[in-house]
């Protein structure tokens, strides 16, 4: 379909929306009897940011979504911090002050007509679990269930439900990198490991919300970028690419829509984890649960911010976060996988994410060939970030409206192909805190100014409205 002005439309039900995540944007960290989190005390000991007050969305969530409804924005990723509802992640009695406060927020949601879908874990396991191991402790998986279940009942005014956002994104940063709490370094046994425990406490939430027969829609946000060969020509770079792949991308979307390890998935985690150290373990009953829970799975979340050219590398592990804006600083080199290739042509942000809106185009449609199976696509999370000024008022971000402008072409692009992509949720809604980059690394379509909690649209959320009101990027 196309509008008078030749521009392709969107679907009339297509969804766009904007993300945010409770920890970078609620505020009330330790109050209102939420629990400690990892972050709160690796933040404090690095001295650096606190996430508290962050946007206080947990007192300014209704003009937030006024904003959504002012502008058209019309679903909301939202996450619920699981240390609000359980502060110790599997207490005897939930939180009543935490499950009021979603309740609320999803009135408020029902009230300004925007959807909200709604995650269950976005980078905040309670610390007491956190403690005892993490998901490499499988009694996490246990707790998670039942606080899925908790939440699947206690909540059903929310019909769009993700288990996990970003698992390669959790273990890539606590176990290869090192950037996050546990700063453990290139444990790609740890890494497949705790992959794959979080796919098993996925498949458990999937398979307990079809049995208690609720009536939404469960899937999983997944962190995907496209692994190119540098030098397509060249067998290094092909198995470089290959080898980057699987431990990003298709280890986990094998068992999501297949319920089963490929062997050639299994090659790979088996070899790096024993490169690493370590051996990867998993029980017949987890293998059960993952395959029986794959069909129920309803939907895919893909967030993503760049692809990545793979280059042979036979050297040591060599990674450097770049965490300032300090354009290129960054470096990734893993052993046994490849390293990531600079390719000066293509343009990045300040902190060196390669800005590469065809891979998001690659990621869908080999989705749809390789995994027919897939459901539903959303985009969940794409943006970028910039060092926004405020400056008369205005933050005039006219690079960002390239970025989502660009990205966008390429969904119509699959869409025009087939590919069922039912939504597309802008990072982030409003200037949130950005993990370990703190407050400078800016992606909201809403500038918040940090010392007054003002919300200001920047030129990037007026020309979204008019994308979102005509439903098609051109005039
Ligand atoms: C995704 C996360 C978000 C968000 C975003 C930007 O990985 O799901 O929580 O933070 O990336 O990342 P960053 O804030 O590190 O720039």
């Amino acid at each position: 379909m196309a509008n008078g002005n030749g521009s392709p439309t969107f679907p009339a039900d297509f969804v766009f929306g904007a993300a945010t995540a409770a920890y970078q944007c609620e505020g009330e960290t330790r109050t209102h009897g939420k629990g400690k989190v990892a972050w709160d005390d690796y933040l404090a000991q690095k001295g650096l940011f606190s996430a508290d007050p962050a946007s206080d969305f947990y007192h300014r969530y209704p003009d937030d979504l006024r904003l959504c409804r002012e502008y058209g924005i019309n679903g909301i990723r939202i996450s619920i911090a699981w240390s609000r509802i359980f502060p110790n992640g599997d207490d005897d009695q939930p939180n009543p002050e935490g499950v009021a406060f979603y309740h609320r927020l999803f009135a408020e949601c029902q009230a300004q007509g925007v959807e909200p879908y709604v995650t269950l874990h976005h980078f905040d396991t309670p610390a007491a679990l956190y403690d005892r191991g993490d998901f490499l402790n499988r009694e996490a998986i246990d707790a998670y269930e039942r606080y899925a279940r908790f939440c699947f009942a206690e909540y059903p005014e929310v019909t769009r439900w993700f288990t996990f956002n970003e698992i390669w994104a959790i273990v890539s940063n606590m176990y290869i990198e090192g950037t996050w709490p546990r700063g453990q370094r290139y444990r790609l046994d740890l890494a497949f490991q705790a992959m794959h425990n979080m796919m098993v406490a996925h498949a458990r939430a999937v398979l307990a919300f079809e049995e208690m027969g609720h009536p939404g829609k469960i899937g999983v946000v997944h962190a995907l970028s496209t692994k190119y060969p540098d030098d397509p020509e060249s067998p290094g770079d092909v198995e470089a690419a290959k080898a980057a792949d699987v431990l990003n991308n298709q280890f986990l979307l094998d068992v999501t829509f297949d319920g089963v390890y490929s062997d050639s998935s299994l090659t790979y985690a088996h070899r790096l984890a024993s490169l690493a150290g370590g051996a990867l373990e998993m029980t017949d009953t987890d293998l059960e649960q993952l395959a029986a829970a794959a069909p129920h799975n309803d939907c895919l979340g893909i967030n993503y911010y760049q692809s990545n050219f793979l280059r042979a590398y036979d050297g040591p592990n060599d990674t450097r976060h770049n965490a300032t804006g300090e354009k290129g600083t960054e470096r990734y080199a893993l052993a046994g996988v490849g390293e990531h290739a600079d390719r000066p042509e293509i343009p990045r942000t300040d902190w060196d994410w390669m800005i590469y809106p065809k891979g998001l185009y690659d990621l869908v449609m080999r989705i749809c060939r390789q995994w027919p199976r897939y459901g539903e696509i959303y985009i969940t999370e794409n943006g970028m970030a910039a060092k926004d000024q405020l400056v008369d008022g205005k933050v005039h971000d006219a690079e960002r409206v390239d970025y989502i402008r660009l990205h966008l072409e390429w969904v119509q692009r699959a869409l025009a192909e087939g590919a069922d992509v039912r939504g597309y949720f802008v990072w982030s809604l409003m200037d949130v805190f950005s993990w370990n980059n703190g407050y400078n690394k800016r992606y909201g379509l809403f500038y918040v100014d940090f010392d007054t909690q003002e919300r200001i649209p920047k030129d990037s959320a007026l020309w979204y409205a008019g994308v979102a009101q005509r439903r098609c990027l051109g005039a």
